[in-house]
């Protein structure tokens, strides 16, 4: 079975953020320093760049599970977590990412563009970032969140300006490696070219890429042979040449009726019609092969082909074609100026960060969809009544709490955060949120408490005024 390398399925995981750290500083005569716990570091990226030197995605098909690695946890003594590493994954010019369903994500041309397949996860806040004038005290961290995990399909539309399209052996990858510096494999066997290869001519001038494809054969369309699928590499491409051979074997072919089939499997694959065509009658170095271009040749031209001979072997008729390809690259690339796409970056579109909505399911459940309310419970430590109180702080000052007394939820009522498939449920309690703000703040730690000039607490007034106002989210490294 032969291996298809230009359509690969990757799987890939971002890093996770580490987890922040809760931590109170220690001294000798002074127990109780303050909080010191470090935040957690962000989770590694994994990002796709094309890179001009990778021509297929052969890796990918080899190991196609891929993951960034995850932010170290914070420490004790205000250290922060290290960042995990991005993970960079090299793609063929011309990728295009899609998701499962064929939905194009990204179409990557341009050495250097980048794709952030994967995003990773923040970091978890240590306590002492946590702290406030409030909370002095928090006996809690932020948990890092996980890592964006993504199934994504690469598949490779090369880009190149003339593709040479033909029948098996018609001496199509002979033709790339005696007009260019590349060195396809050559066999004298059908279908030794399994991926397109690709070729950088000059004439004169002019630079161009030219890439073959894996011969056709009549029926391919129906997915004979290796099928149609490689004409997507076609698809970008300028120009077209016909390869057509002179001195097959084969005694029910020639290069009329070969023609007429490629043409016929390339208007069954469709879209390229609009492009320009040459037809090459190769290998006229037999002798046969030479006599039966000249006769075709008038056949050929009164259907409208410029035709030209050559023998990739012998190296005859080859500066004429590369020259005439050069034309015809030339006024195409005039018709239609080259995007430059150096050095993008696409990032995922981003999420709606601000809002969030609450809905009532048929089972009487409450959801809450958003993404702060989502990431905020994956960050939450729910083994840690305080950890779990702050959640509550949080989604009550984004109004979670108002639009769920709207919605009609009462005391009880199942409450769900985040999809059907990965949602954290609990019983809703809106009065015992209230009620522990009576009883004594969350965090905050009496120990600490000593008897202060009325300035000091009004100052204080004032501070926790102003944390209220502030989006917690504020404090959070991105
Ligand atoms: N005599 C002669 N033989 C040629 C010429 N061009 C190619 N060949 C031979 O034809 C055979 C097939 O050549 P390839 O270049 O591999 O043909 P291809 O079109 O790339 O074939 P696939 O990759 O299988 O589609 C090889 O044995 C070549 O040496 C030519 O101009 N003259
Ligand atoms: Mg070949």
């Amino acid at each position: 079975m032969t291996t298809f390398v230009d359509r690969v399925e990757l799987h890939v995981a971002a890093g996770s953020g580490g987890h922040g750290c809760a931590s109170v500083h220690r001294e000798k005569f002074k127990p109780l320093g303050g909080p010191d716990g470090g935040n957690g570091g962000r989770g590694g990226d994994v990002i796709l760049v094309v890179d001009q030197s990778v021509t297929t995605l052969l890796d990918y098909h080899h190991s196609p599970h891929r993951k960034a690695t995850n932010g170290k946890p914070g420490e004790g003594g205000n250290r922060s977590g290290k960042d995990g590493q991005d993970l960079i994954l090299p793609v063929p010019n011309g990728t295009v990412v899609l998701d499962k369903a064929g939905n194009v994500l990204a179409d990557l041309v341009g050495h250097g563009t980048a794709y952030v397949a994967a995003q990773g996860g923040r970091g978890g806040l240590g306590n002492a970032a946590l702290a406030s004038a409030r909370r002095k005290a928090p006996g809690f961290a932020l948990l890092g969140v996980p890592g964006d995990m993504q199934d994504i399909v690469l598949e490779l539309k090369t880009v190149a300006d003339v593709a040479l399209v033909g029948y098996p052996s018609a001496g199509k990858s002979s033709l790339i490696a005696a007009m260019s510096a590349a060195r396809p494999k050559i066999a004298d066997y059908p279908f030794t070219t399994l991926v397109p290869n690709l070729g950088v001519v000059t004439a004169g001038e002019t630079v161009y890429t030219i890439a073959d494809v894996p011969g056709l054969i009549p029926g391919a369309s129906q997915g004979k042979g290796l099928g149609l699928e490689f004409l997507r590499h076609v698809e970008r491409c300028s120009v077209l040449v016909h390869v057509l051979d002179t001195a097959t074997l084969e005694s029910d072919r020639d290069p009329v009726s070969d023609l007429d089939l490629i043409e016929a499997e390339l208007k069954q694959y469709g879209g390229l019609g609009d492009r320009p065509r040459i037809v090459l009658l190769n290998k006229i170095d037999v002798p046969d092969g030479k006599d039966l271009a000249e006769m075709v040749r008038p056949d050929l031209q009164a259907r409208g082909y410029r035709v030209f001979e050559a023998s990739a072997v012998a190296h005859i008729g080859l500066k004429e074609l590369s020259y005439a390809l050069a034309d015809l690259v030339a006024k195409a690339r005039a018709a239609k100026p080259q995007e430059e796409a150096t050095r993008i970056v696409i990032r995922p579109k981003a999420v709606d960060d601000a809002g969030f909505t609450v809905v009532r399911e048929e089972d009487g459940l409450f959801r809450v969809r958003g993404e702060k309310p989502e990431r905020w419970v994956r960050q939450t430590d729910f083994s840690n009544d305080e950890a779990v109180g702050y959640l509550a702080d949080r989604l009550n000052r984004l109004g979670v709490e108002d639009e769920l007394m709207k919605a009609g939820a009462r005391t009880g009522d199942g409450v769900a955060i985040g999809p059907e498939e990965n949602a954290v449920v609990f019983d809703w309690e809106p009065t015992v949120m209230a009620g522990a703000e009576m009883l004594g703040r969350r965090g905050e730690d009496h120990r600490f408490e000593a008897p202060r000039p009325a300035v000091t607490r009004r100052r204080e007034k004032q501070a926790e005024r102003d944390e209220a106002e502030r989006e917690y989210d504020d404090f959070e490294p991105f």
